[in-house]
């Protein structure tokens, strides 16, 4: 440990006791003020959280959004005010959506004051992108420290990359703090498994081992040896028997970067509601405000002026800034420093990290992107889409993905490059093992820290990734999501593996891009989308049987991708009399309705639509001009719940989808059973045509 360490080492540091009181005296206000919140957490954490940031987190306040800075997560998200009055308390500045950072406080003293309210920096549970500083978004238990893994990844597989001799451009560490909720959760679990497996060097989570969740004792339903279960994982366990030791838990802290070799987890046994001694063991302190009377106790206790609110006393701020922003400022001055020097040896490097750390892709990324001549035969679009990411991995290095156990299905491996191994982390195909959940969390990681993540399964496992799905989209994180075996048209595999309702819920995400190509060249453009994505991520939809490739000679061109729907086929003169539209496996079945109605003299037009968002985000006009409001025969086709597609036919449309699940045949059986056949569809648009003239 060095000297400058030295003095922290001691409980009885009054410097050191008046910050982390300022920290439970803020957090104890905010939640009073707000009617709302947990102040126990904070409250108990105050220590191992100011001890962390004191001694060892490399973060220069003055600079959030340095590439190599230490990452701290939360992931007990209930506790925010405690990450909220760090943030604060270290001075940590606003940054802008285009990476400016200015000379404010991302966290100032009224947005505490305003915790949990409209448009304050202080929701609720913490958010990325709204608050500089916060890392993840947390509040869903396991997913801060799943994320985590994915940072920790992303560190070492940057420094794989970037490192030169003499230039270590990324050594970072990864902290998560986390409670009972997220180690019981499987998430958590699934992450855990995988860091061990690796070797993660540079992981450390700190444990918030209290004994209490929300129904009360861990007695009721967490009785496990959690360090066992680690020990078994594969990591390092230490254990802080009371939290308010500053000597034990800054030695722990140095043990995990001295030894490293596997990640490490310390276990803080803390009592909730620290300082409140009537509070312990009382649910209370958990989902409710302490009350005026117990805050003015508590503040008693700590010599605390009682009446004072939202007090910081002087000299807090300034600790803060000596210790903690003087150590980083120094470290984040000499990486500058190193950088500029890197930029001249390095140039075409300099420029890839630059770029990265903006979200912008990489210069000439597509220039080797294929276009697939017309095949009436075609092919499965998982296997033109491996083709095309191969082709995009090329030139954009920091695509970095997998699949949870299914790389030989998915079509998701760069060849040309590495795994990733334990211990070895440059490679970038990442096996995640069957393990979905921890997959979308770690991809999801990865991108938190600018790698552009993928991860890839099964559309029905698309289930078990949803709640990382679902943050990636309130991050605004290019996370892309692939998925395979996107119907009933899996065939034999049965029920269990065909995705029904699945398209309609993630279509239901906020600000997701839910893709669906039809061919091979749509795919190449799905792909031209998904690589210039900066803040929505993608769900790219992929079959398992071949497609056609479509003669786009004689229809319309796929570019239309970029659109998320465009006319593919039209009638004479572009007046038709009504509109198929299908998706992905769906299109060719249409373009053979539309051949039929047309030799039967119906005017048809097949609309591809591969993405509803893309679409919707379209002119009124543009949109008018794929579905003209006046032909109001429209049919939809597509193997997924007819849920929600009124949306795009109008009540009077037709729809042929699923309205139960599948069942386990060969495809030819299961399109015949299901209706989608061409002259199922044909009879479709013509019911319709007729109940439109009606
Ligand atoms: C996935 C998920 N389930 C449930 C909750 C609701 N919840 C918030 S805090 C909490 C208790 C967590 O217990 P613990 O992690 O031990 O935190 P402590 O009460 O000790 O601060 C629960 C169930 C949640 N935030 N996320
Ligand atoms: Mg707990």
């Amino acid at each position: 440990m060095s000297p400058e360490h030295e003095d922290l080492m001691t409980t009885d540091n009054q410097q050191d006791v008046l910050s982390i009181n300022t920290i439970r005296t803020l957090a104890m206000d905010a939640v009073q003020q707000a009617h709302s919140g947990h102040p126990g957490a904070p409250m108990s954490l105050a220590p191992v959280a100011y001890q962390l940031w004191q001694q060892e987190l490399r973060y220069d306040p003055s600079h959030p959004i340095w590439p190599d800075r230490d990452r701290f997560i939360l992931s007990n998200g209930h506790a925010s005010m405690l990450l909220y009055a760090l943030l604060h308390l270290a001075g940590v500045k606003r940054v802008t959506r285009d990476y400016k950072v200015e000379d404010a406080l991302s966290v100032s003293l009224e947005d505490i004051q305003k915790f949990r309210q409209l448009d304050s920096a202080t929701p609720g549970h913490p958010e990325y992108r709204w608050t500089s500083g916060v890392e993840t978004t947390t509040g869903p238990l396991g997913q801060g420290v799943a994320n985590s893994v994915g940072m920790a990844i992303a560190s070492r597989w940057l420094a794989g990359h970037f490192n030169k001799p003499g230039f270590e451009m990324f050594s970072h560490d990864v902290y998560a703090i986390c409670g009972d909720g997220d180690l019981m959760e499987g998430v958590a679990s699934e992450a855990a498994s995988i860091a061990g497996h690796l070797q993660l060097p540079n992981l450390c989570w700190l444990y918030d081992s209290n004994h209490i969740s929300i129904d009360g004792s861990t007695d009721l339903a967490f009785t496990e040896d959690v360090g066992r279960r680690f020990e078994g994982y594969g990591w390092r366990v230490l254990r802080v028997p009371d939290a308010n030791d500053l000597t034990v838990l800054g030695e722990a802290l140095h043990t995990f970067k001295t030894l490293r070799g596997k990640p490490t987890l310390i276990i803080v046994t803390t009592q909730i509601a620290y300082g409140a001694p009537k509070l312990q063991g009382s649910s209370k302190a958990h989902g409710e405000p302490l009350g005026d009377e117990e805050i003015k106790g508590t503040k008693r206790n700590y010599g605390w002026p009682e009446d004072a609110k939202f007090l910081v006393p002087e000299g807090v701020r300034e600790r803060f800034q000596d210790r903690m922003g003087a150590r980083g400022k120094k470290l984040r001055e000499a990486w500058d420093a190193r950088f500029v020097e890197y930029q001249k040896q390095f140039p075409e490097l300099a420029d890839e990290l630059t770029r990265m750390q903006r979200r912008e892709a990489p210069k000439g990324w597509d220039s080797e992107l294929p276009t697939f001549p017309t095949d009436a035969k075609g092919m499965a679009t998982r296997e033109s889409s491996g083709k095309v990411l191969n082709a995009v991995a090329k030139n954009y290095p920091w695509l970095v993905g997998g699949s949870a156990d299914l790389n030989p299905s998915t079509k998701t491996y760069i060849t040309g490059s590495e795994s990733m191994k334990p211990g070895e982390h440059a490679g970038r195909n990442i096996h995640f093992g069957v393990r979905e959940h921890a997959m979308g969390s770690i991809v999801n990681g990865l991108c938190l820290s600018k790698v552009r993540g993928y991860g890839a399964t099964f559309l029905i496992f698309s289930e078990y990734e949803r709640p990382a799905i679902r943050l990636s989209s309130l991050m605004e994180l290019p996370a892309l999501h692939i998925f395979t075996h996107d119907s009933i048209g899996l065939g034999e595999d049965g029920p269990t593996h065909q995705p029904v309702e699945q398209l309609a819920s993630l279509r239901a995400i906020p600000g997701l891009i839910v893709l669906r190509p039809a061919d091979a060249n749509e795919v190449v453009e799905a792909w031209r989308v998904i690589g210039q994505q900066k803040s929505h991520p993608v769900v790219l939809v992929l079959t398992r049987q071949a497609v056609p490739t479509v003669d786009r000679t004689k229809y319309g061109a796929a570019s239309g991708v970029a659109k998320g729907g465009y006319v593919l086929a039209d009638a004479e003169g572009g007046k038709p009399e009504v509109v198929l539209i299908g998706t992905g496996s769906e299109v060719s079945l249409c373009l053979d309705a539309h051949d039929k109605l047309t030799a039967e003299g119906i005017k048809s037009r097949v609309v591809s639509l591969p993405s509803w968002e893309l679409f919707e985000s379209q002119s009124q006009e543009y949109r008018d001009s794929v579905l003209p409001p006046t032909v109001r025969a429209r049919v939809a086709v597509e193997k997924g719940a007819a849920f929600g597609w009124e949306r795009w036919v109008g009540f009077e449309g037709g729809i042929v989808a699923m309205r139960s699940f599948g069942a386990s045949a060969p495809i030819k059986a299961l399109q015949q059973k299901f209706g989608f056949t061409v002259d199922n569809v044909v009879k479709v648009a013509k019911d319709t045509l007729a109940k439109a003239k009606a």
